[in-house]
């Protein structure tokens, strides 16, 4: 039998979920709420603590609504109770941890009992149907396994949905192209900018990606635009589909596009979102952006009331032409926690690559790197340009950095110097970009 596919991705019961009538939906968020915060202040001393300081009872939340007067969590609180502090489930009835060391300080620990793995598997079915991919594909997982989310999570999906899953992990690019294009690889699940790296690679080995089997990417654990989507899809002629995760919630398959590629659903039958105010933490309406907060509605080995992500986004209030009743947060592109005050003006780095990638004769590979000088926030955008672009004469290479340094400046609202650099002068990365190098301490 072959699966047919539509934009509204691949046929599989489990996505049944997906189109859930809006008033069924929300009252198995609230009933699944109810729940999870009852346990959460059965079970876990911190989140107990919160409550009884705000003289709040589980039983008082009797509307969706309600869940906005419940205390925030943050990354610190994972931190501050490392390894074990948050666990609602006892150790026995724990099946996998994963770890996340972030950028800064100490690890975080996430724990799963088995039917959390179930809810995962199932997530990542219905975000690998969204794409429009069946027990029919042949997916490459890429992204690592080990203690990151990424390899597992994608993996378990992969092989519930059917699919015959080759987990190749992260690195060994060779390889990569050779399992690529030997084993009639259909879809492929990795970091964008190593796919990215995988499209250089593959053509300095004479291969093209347009001519293989290959037709779906599925995306994510860092930020990438539409630009970058339309420069993969130049490249190799697949369809790449954003997908959203992270590692408190359950690891990918908290958000995926459907083959709209207009916003990802958030799978919130099983994690409820909101959007509040990066800094008084309100709620903001739909449409607003804002920093994305989500609470996990059937988590039992470690549930997340209100962790805040800080990603930026909005949820999006238009219905998706799919017919999903799930709604749809915009593509993140920025964090809260990553603006840069640049004479006075804030800058995020994810404004970048939009800006230099509508410029012909760049590579998708550019580096930021912020400086502090006499107390004062510098930045500097590296960018590689084509190896034709490179041995071209002065004057064209001038008129590039032109073109590129007022394109920025239109996006930012200010000027930032603009270095071109070789192909290859930026390091590859086999799983998320470093897109920020940050000098600022060393600076006077
Ligand atoms: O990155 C989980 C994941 C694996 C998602 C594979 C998608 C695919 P963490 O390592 O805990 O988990 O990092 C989570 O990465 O808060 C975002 O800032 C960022 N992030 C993840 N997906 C996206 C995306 C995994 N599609 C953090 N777009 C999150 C933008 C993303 N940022």
């Amino acid at each position: 039998m072959t699966t047919s596919v539509t934009r509204a991705g691949a046929f599989h019961p489990a996505s049944a979920l997906d189109y859930l009538p809006l008033a069924q939906l929300r009252e198995l968020q609230l009933a699944r709420l109810q729940a999870i915060v009852t346990r959460a202040y059965g079970r876990v001393t911190l989140f107990r603590d919160r409550l009884d300081q705000r003289g709040l009872r589980p039983e008082q939340l009797t509307n969706l609504t309600h869940c906005a007067e419940l205390p925030f969590t943050e990354k610190a609180d994972l931190r501050d109770t490392y390894p074990f502090g948050l666990f609602a489930s006892p150790l026995s009835e724990v099946v996998r941890l994963h770890s996340s060391s972030g950028t800064t300080g100490k690890p975080i620990v996430v724990a799963y009992t088995q039917a959390d793995v179930d809810v995962w598997s199932s997530v990542m079915v219905r975000s690998f149907a969204a794409c429009g991919i069946s027990h029919e594909d042949v997916i490459q997982n890429a992204y690592g396994y080990g203690l990151f989310t990424g390899g597992l999570g994608a993996h378990y999906g992969a092989e519930a949905l059917g699919a015959a899953v080759i987990p190749i992990s992260g690195g060994n690019t060779d390889r990569q192209i050779m399992v690529l294009r030997d084993f009639g690889v259909t879809a492929i699940c990795c970091t964008p900018s190593y796919f990215v790296h995988l499209i250089e690679r593959a053509r300095e080995m004479g291969i093209d990606l347009r001519t293989l089997p290959l037709r779906v990417g599925v995306f994510g654990a860092e930020p990438w635009t539409d630009a970058m989507r339309a420069r993969i899809h130049a490249d190799s002629n697949i369809r790449a589909h954003d997908i959203y995760g992270l590692s408190e919630i359950i690891g990918p398959g908290v958000g995926i596009e459907c083959g709209e590629l207009s916003g990802l659903h958030i799978f919130e039958d099983h994690f409820y979102p909101e959007i509040v105010d990066p800094v008084s933490g309100r709620p903001l309406p739909d449409g607003e952006e804002g920093e994305l907060v989500l609470t996990t509605l059937s988590k039992q080995a470690m549930p997340m009331i209100r962790y805040r992500t800080h990603d930026m986004t909005a949820l999006l209030p238009e219905p998706c032409a799919c017919g999903r009743t799930l709604r749809r947060i915009r593509r993140i592109t920025r964090r809260s926690d990553d603006m840069i005050i640049l004479r006075g003006v804030n800058v995020y780095p994810g404004q970048v690559e939009s800006a230099l990638l509508a410029v012909e004769g760049t590579l998708p590979h550019y580096q930021i790197v912020l400086t502090r000088k006499k107390g004062l926030d510098q930045m500097e955008v590296q960018v590689e340009v084509t190896a034709e672009v490179f041995g071209d004469t002065v004057g064209a290479l001038e008129t590039l950095h032109e073109r590129l340094s007022a394109a920025i400046e239109t996006v930012l609202g200010l000027h930032v110097e603009v270095r071109l650099v070789e192909p290859h002068t930026i390091e590859r990365s086999i799983g998320k970009a470093k897109r920020v190098i940050d000098r600022r301490q060393e600076g006077d």
